[in-house]
């Protein structure tokens, strides 16, 4: 049987590389497509180079024309797309909003357009990666956050993911075009980058295993909840969004915990593994006013119970 064929766009990051795991371990070919940088970061997809069915492509979303030319490379009827690729810090969405726009946003409307005319001589089917920012602040009476929750965004990178979460939905009805996304709640695992809390912490307490007098970690708003998934599940989800009809489902674990709660089970599990006895964890960490955001997203939950219910 032949191999189904996927692109990943946004292959070298966490859930680009974590996807593409999954669909090499399904038989897919898989064509990743990076940015070209003069230093490739390419160590969360390093063990899959060798793999004969997968090619990394250099293509930039923010380029139509880099497009154009990946899809007129791929020799194949079908082929599923996933667009990974963002500009994914919120904090740094502050610093950065043109850049944020230009990859996340305007980068998705290049990647549609160009769908919209391989779509006459190709049957491919695209997955956007949106996010539970999105939602901003507004929660549902239940406190949960789902389909039909409102979207108020926050902040750059929250407006730039909504505009293109309406543009996939825009192209579906419009052209018949068949997109879907997922409203995708944070997504964990080791393979997160180091200036996202969960990794920040746990490299933390990870070094403070060997070396008990590090100097304090320094933190912004540690009461801040979120809904946090493993990312491998994450992009399971996602690829069975793709093997269903196009539909938009949100992606959690309907489990909330707050920043603080996180660092806590973390220094709890080193405790009594080190030698010498760690100190109280209140004298550990320091609030830094730096990792601050101009506007913050306090709570984020989850309701996950549609992909539930249709997906299993
Ligand atoms: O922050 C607070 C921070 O940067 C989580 C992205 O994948 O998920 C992610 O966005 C919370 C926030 O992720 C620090 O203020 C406290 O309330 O790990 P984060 P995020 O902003 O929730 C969504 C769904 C996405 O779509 C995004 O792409 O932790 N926090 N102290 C801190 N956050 C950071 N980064 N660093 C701190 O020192």
């Amino acid at each position: 049987m032949e191999n189904k064929i996927a692109i990943i766009f946004g292959v070298t990051g966490q859930a680009g590389s974590l996807l593409l795991d999954l669909l090499l371990s399904k038989g897919y070919f898989v064509y990743g497509a990076a940015r070209r940088v003069s230093n490739p970061n390419l160590q969360r997809l390093q063990h899959n180079l060798p793999n004969k069915n997968f090619k990394l492509l250099s293509a930039d979303i923010t380029d139509t024309s880099s497009l154009v030319n990946i899809f007129a490379k791929i020799d194949s009827d079908e082929v599923e797309i996933y667009n990974c690729a963002a500009m994914s810090h919120v904090a740094i969405s502050f610093e950065q909003p043109g850049l944020t726009w230009d990859v996340t946003a305007k980068g998705h409307l290049n990647l549609l357009e160009t769908v919209r005319h391989f779509a006459k001589y190709k049957s491919l089917k695209v997955f956007f990666c949106g996010s539970s920012e999105m939602f901003g602040s507004n929660v549902d009476g239940d406190d949960f956050q789902r389909e039909t929750t409102t979207f108020t965004p926050n902040s750059p990178y929250a407006t730039a993911k909504l505009a293109a979460f309406n543009l996939n939905k825009i192209y579906r009805e419009a052209y018949g075009i068949n997109t879907r996304a997922g409203i995708i709640f944070n997504m964990e695992s080791s393979r997160r980058g180091e200036n996202f809390v969960t990794r920040k912490i746990t490299k933390y307490f990870g070094q403070l295993y060997n070396n008990p007098f590090l100097p304090k970690l320094s933190l912004g708003n540690i009461t801040a909840s979120r809904d946090w998934t493993h990312c491998s599940d994450s992009v399971k989800a996602m690829w069975m969004t793709m093997q269903a009809p196009p539909k938009d489902y949100v992606i959690a674990s309907g489990e909330v915990h707050t920043v603080y709660d996180f660092m806590k089970k973390c220094y709890e599990f080193i405790k009594d593994k080190v030698e010498i006895p760690l100190k109280p964890l209140e004298e550990l960490y320091e609030i830094d006013p730096l990792f601050y955001r101009p506007l913050e997203v306090q709570y984020l939950a989850g309701d996950a119970s549609l992909i539930k219910k249709d997906l299993g």
